[in-house]
């Protein structure tokens, strides 16, 4: 990890202890919330690079929530040699050093490596606060959906209340009470929420990041495994929030589905994070992913709907979850993915 220095409104803060004291005392929390890498204060930015646009900050978090090394952890590197750094004109931040090797889990939460994963929430929620409190756009490369709380965390602790766009082939609702493979992942939407309040509470802390009512999840094609397993439905955990599933999206088209998105977005003009999970891509044209579905979506359906949003200022930030590389030998899908995300952002 790069040795860094903090950037803060107003000028420079150098590393070292005093740069720490002086980096908390402008981001107002504790030393434990400044993200650290072998003791040594994380950079954000260097003189030539102080933001004046909102330009992007690239922020890779190989958070893989099975503790097994699945090829989610190759993700960000992946997209980094497809060019996405490049392609979009960001600048890299570089990996969080996150690392989940612990394999069991939590007899509380229910959430596998959960010390583990609630040490890189923090510092993805590090990162992400201080990238917006300096002025980047971030986007957040993981890893699996487990990166979601870390990031809502970072943008509520800057921006207060936002919203939620949740682009992802299934709902991530489950709970410690129903999830069978104890994966943060399945249950970022009911932790983000609040729906699965002790596993946010120990993660996240005060829930919810983000309001139901401000949830628009879309491309969701996982109801048969849902009721299988006894998992709520959006309308039982999260009655309030907006739902367009695949199948709708298929039947109404993807250009009226984005302006449809637009129109419920529109409201309040609050600032809305995307969630990008890569699995809303139908399984035929998306194998490169841990847990396929069949949303029947494609790669054109997919860039309409994320140029609806790349396109809008109030657009803060991205996370991109779940491209699993050991599916993707050719670093075909990587490639892909790429392409979509430089047509919608850059
Ligand atoms: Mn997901």
């Amino acid at each position: 990890m790069t040795r860094g220095v903090w950037w803060a409104p107003g000028g420079r803060i150098s590393d070292g202890p005093a740069g720490l004291s002086a980096a908390n005392r402008v981001l107002k929390q504790p030393a434990s919330r400044v993200p650290t890498a072998k003791g040594r204060l994380v950079i954000m930015s260097t003189a030539d690079e102080i933001v004046t646009g909102r330009r992007w900050l690239v922020i890779g978090a190989p958070m893989e929530g099975s503790g097994t090394g699945r090829g989610e952890i190759g993700a960000p590197g992946a997209f980094r040699r497809a060019g996405l750094v490049e392609g979009l004109g960001a600048v890299d931040f570089g990996d969080l050093p996150i690392a989940v090797t612990d394999g069991s889990r939590d007899p509380v939460t229910g959430i596998i490596g959960h010390h583990q994963i609630a040490t890189g929430t923090k510092l993805i929620a590090d990162a992400v606060s201080s990238a917006l409190l300096v002025g980047w756009r971030p986007i957040v490369l993981g890893g699996c959906c487990s990166i979601l709380p870390g990031a809502l965390t970072g943008l509520r602790r800057h921006s207060g209340p936002a919203k939620l766009v949740f682009l992802d082939g299934h709902l991530d609702l489950f709970t410690p009470k129903d999830t069978r493979t104890g994966e943060l992942a399945g249950m970022a939407l009911a932790v983000v929420t609040g729906y699965a309040a002790e596993a946010a509470g120990a993660l996240a802390g005060p829930v919810p990041l983000v309001e139901p009512a401000d949830v628009l999840a879309i491309g969701d094609a996982d109801g048969t495994r849902r009721r299988e397993s006894g998992a709520a439905e959006a309308a039982t955990a999260i009655p309030d929030a907006r739902v367009m599933d695949a199948q709708s999206i298929r039947s109404m088209g993807a250009e009226t589905a984005a302006a449809r998105a637009a129109a419920l977005l529109d409201r309040e003009g609050m600032p809305y994070w995307l969630h990008f999970d890569i699995d809303v891509l139908d399984q035929a044209v998306m194998p490169a992913v841990s847990f396929p579905a069949a949303t029947g979506l494609g790669y054109a359906e997919v860039e309409t709907l994320l140029k609806a949003f790349g396109g809008d200022p109030r657009l803060i930030g991205v996370s991109v979850a779940d491209l699993n590389v050991d599916r993707d030998p050719q670093h075909e899908y990587a490639g892909k993915v790429t392409e979509l995300l430089v047509s919608a952002f850059a």
